[in-house]
């Protein structure tokens, strides 16, 4: 039987296990990257484990998320990381270089390796072929030391690409109706594999696009083939050494295949709160718009922006709109503003932003009340752009510069022609703003210099033989982790300091949580399917650790979020039966009686509600390395009984 490419790659980095959909793997990782709203933990975490140096073939930490310096703390968490990065080996892309994935794309990511990153949108490498995922901060840390990142083996879905993209419909549009067909649950336990005809017709920034949000169906990853446009791609970046073919085996298997007609597409916009919300704009058209955001990991590249800047070229920005653009990268900015398309942004009156995150972590730009607010970006969550009742659109650039000029939501395929864009032959490529790390022999004497914003983080305990506790929260399904943990510039800055995130834990669902958790001494958490859909930020697992959350009891958990209150010693439980969910309510008494012998058995553990005098049968959905860290207290204490 051949293999497909995720296959193949997962093939040639395997340590440990066997290829069974759902059975644990160990992976090799040859790559790692950080940002720096979840870097500080984990290079903390790194610093916990007495590496001297990173074992990885390349590790990169960027600072892209923590820009607005509103306060001493996110400049000390900068230094911090620079300091670490250059003791520990690490490279260092410094503020204003741009966006992780973007520049991992264009100066570091290769065809068929392995890239784990601290942040969900890490699988954005497979535009170029890799097999790239997001991953918390501990696994991160665990691979930059040079051991293996588990994973359950995936599934494969190929998505067969036929047909060529009509003009004014995007990339974006493709994994819009990705989305729409297999919805944010769709691709859990599975990587999305493309291929067929219409793949050669997409640029390396068009196909890290789809990868890039294929996040947001839950997919372990999104990958596609590596051919002669990533050559072409690589050479441009001046990295032709860099390429390696690599193709499905022409009889590789798959465990479906959906096909996606790229003629037939038309724009498409998701709606609020969720990005399966799918319509298409037509259908939405008219609609006024306050703000429209163009940018993020997702939609930055010099192709978007190229774009974006022919479609203003002359016009102007509609009197009731706010439009701001962040270019992706320092290359994409430095580019624009040599050829000129800056100066067309400017001259339609964009608010141009650094190259960072900014706007899509709520980095400032919030929408005003209730406003309408277009954003070329991957998530559109409730209160994520920092305005509680702003409604935020999904767009393609094309769909984001047309409305902007219109004021209403507008299909761009009703604009005149633009010039269409051809990729570059070679790309701007100035490396100055990335920091190397020490050579080997000076690197003990680099001082790493720490804030006083870096406060310790909670350590679990190991399992207790049962556990008796009260239900502090019951919430529904696709809760994410902006709910559990929100982001935005008044709580980013405290990304390493635990004890004070804690009070904004759960605020998005209910203000009164962490209070209850600091009264009750913690307790367990209640939710529906798919819970920690989202961003991998493991201060999601951590800061209900502080509080004594010690289970989350679910019908079914997002990937990242799962492994990562397993690192953090949380035991993540979910429903035999999901009608037993109907029959908890908040405040319930339960009692986990012989949780740990049934841990060591096995993955069933027993439930007695005892408020409603009812037993219930759950799962621990955890391998057999998982449950030896849940019974040790997580994966720190784990790795040093195992040390
Ligand atoms: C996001 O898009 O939600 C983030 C911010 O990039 C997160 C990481 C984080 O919470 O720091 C992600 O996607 O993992
Ligand atoms: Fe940054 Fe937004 Fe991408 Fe997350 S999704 S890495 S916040 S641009």
């Amino acid at each position: 039987m051949g293999y497909n490419l995720a296959q193949k790659i997962i093939k040639a980095h395997l340590v440990s296990g066997r290829m069974v959909p759902g059975e644990d793997i160990g992976l090799r990782i040859d790559q790692t990257l950080t940002q720096d709203a979840t870097g500080t933990m984990a290079y903390l975490e790194f610093e916990a484990m007495g590496v001297p140096r990173v074992k990885t073939e390349r590790s990169v930490a960027y600072i892209d998320h923590n820009t607005l310096q509103n306060g001493f703390e996110n400049a000390d968490d900068h230094r911090f990381i620079r300091t670490v990065c250059k003791k520990h080996g690490i490279y260092y892309s410094r503020p204003g270089n741009g966006i992780c994935h973007q520049v991992h794309l264009e100066r570091f990511g290769i065809p068929g390796k392995t890239l784990i990153g601290s942040d969900s949108h890490t699988p954005t490498g497979g535009g170029i072929g890799m097999l790239a995922m997001g991953a918390g901060g501990m696994d991160v840390a665990v691979a930059m030391g040079g051991g293996a990142y588990h994973i359950p083996m995936p599934k494969v879905l190929k998505v067969e690409l036929t047909g060529q993209l009509p003009p004014f419909v995007a990339a974006k549009d493709v994994i819009l109706e990705v989305l729409r067909r297999l919805s944010v649950k769709g691709g859990v336990g599975r990587v999305i594999e493309y291929g067929g005809p219409g793949v050669a017709t997409l640029s390396v920034p068009e196909r890290a696009t789809i990868t890039n949000m294929g996040a947001e169906l839950g997919a372990t990853t999104s990958i596609f083939p590596s051919d002669e446009v990533t050559r072409r791609f690589l050479q441009a970046q001046g990295r032709e050494a860099d390429y390696h073919p690599l193709t499905p085996d022409p009889d590789a298997e798959y465990e479906d295949v959906i096909t996606v007609d790229l003629s037939a597409l038309a724009p498409l916009a998701a709606m609020p709160h969720s990005p399966d919300a799918v319509r298409p704009v037509a259908a939405l058209a008219g609609l006024p718009v306050d703000q429209v955001c163009i940018g993020s990991c997702t939609n930055s590249s010099l192709q978007d922006m190229m774009k974006v800047a022919a479609i203003l070229k002359g016009k102007t920005v509609a009197p009731t709109v706010s439009l701001t653009i962040s270019p992706g990268s320092r290359q994409v900015f430095n580019m624009l503003a040599l050829n000129g398309a800056l100066a067309d942004m400017i001259a339609a009156g964009a608010r141009v932003l650094e190259c960072a995150c900014g706007p899509c972590i709520g980095m400032g730009q919030s929408p005003n009340s209730a406003g309408v607010s277009l954003r070329t970006f991957n998530r559109n969550f409730e209160g994520r752009s920092g305005t509680a009742d702003a409604k935020v659109f999904l767009v393609s650039p094309e769909t984001a510069a047309a409305s902007a000029l219109t004021g209403v939501l507008t299909d761009p395929t009703t604009l005149p022609p633009i010039p269409a864009f051809v990729m570059p032959a070679a790309f701007l490529i100035n490396d100055n703003m990335i920091d190397p790390p020490a050579p080997q022999a000076e690197m003990d004497g680099v001082e790493v210099l720490r804030g006083p914003n870096i406060k310790e983080f909670p350590q679990a305990r190991a399992l207790e033989a049962a556990l008796q506790a009260d239900v502090m929260l019951k919430v529904g399904d696709n809760i994410t982790t902006d709910h559990i943990m929100p982001a935005g510039a008044k709580i980013l800055p405290y990304r390493s300091n635990i004890p004070y995130l804690s009070q904004f834990c759960f605020a998005v669902c209910d203000t009164g949580f962490a209070e209850r958790c600091k009264q009750n001494g913690g307790g367990f958490v209640v939710g529906g399917e798919n819970y920690g859909q989202g961003s991998s930020r493991e201060h999601a697992a951590l800061v209900p650790l502080y509080l004594g959350i010690r289970a989350v009891i679910v019908k079914s958990f997002a990937r990242i979020h799962c492994a990562n209150l397993v690192n953090a010693g949380i035991l993540p439980l979910t429903f035999n039966d999901p009608a037993d969910y109907d029959a908890i309510q908040q405040g319930d008494r339960l009692a986990l009686p012989s949780v740990r012998a049934e841990l060591q058995a096995g993955t069933a553990v027993t439930l007695h509600n005892l408020t409603q005098n009812k037993t219930v049968g759950l799962t621990c959905q955890a391998s057999d390395r998982q449950r030896a860290m849940l019974l040790a207290g997580g994966l720190l204490n784990y790795t040093r009984e195992n040390a």
